[in-house]
């Protein structure tokens, strides 16, 4: 959702925050393009469109050639599991709780979990902003 001047979104106090927004105005809202878009890897820069009319509606589509990658959550013995879950909300967009617990039990019991799959600018950003917090995180393609 783009809300230019919103009280919610600092946009200079967090590194990723930062990046996340100079990205969004660079490339338009990833979270946008994932809602309006039913393919998993349709959150980048859009390299073509189609225009889709049903009656009364005109509803445009766009699609992208950037290859996926996943993010990587790696366990560790020492952080608290609330925190990880609550760090898995605050840096991937819309991370339920249920997700966020099942993501972290995986990288709890087998060592590692993949968290998203995304383009790779975007994973670079939320593996930033997960290790940032202090959680080890990786990216590889998918
Ligand atoms: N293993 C941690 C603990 O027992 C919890 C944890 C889960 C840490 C997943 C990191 O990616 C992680 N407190």
């Amino acid at each position: 959702m783009y809300c230019p001047g919103s009280s919610r979104t600092n946009r200079v106090a967090h590194p990723t925050a930062s990046r996340y927004f100079a990205l969004r105005d660079q490339f338009g809202d990833p979270e946008m393009k994932v809602r309006s878009i039913p393919t998993l890897h349709s959150v980048a820069v859009p390299t073509a469109s189609s225009t889709e009319t049903k009656p009364g509606i005109k509803i445009e589509r766009s699609v992208t050639q950037e290859p996926p990658y996943k993010v990587i959550l790696h366990n560790d013995d020492y952080t608290p599991m609330e925190h990880v879950v609550a760090v898995l909300q605050k840096v991937i967009p819309r991370m339920s709780v249920k997700r966020a617990v099942d993501i972290m039990m995986e990288a709890h019991t087998k060592g590692k979990a993949v968290a998203t799959k995304c383009h790779k600018e975007l994973a670079e950003l939320y593996q930033d902003g997960l290790n940032n917090e202090g959680l080890i995180s990786t990216i590889e393609p998918d």
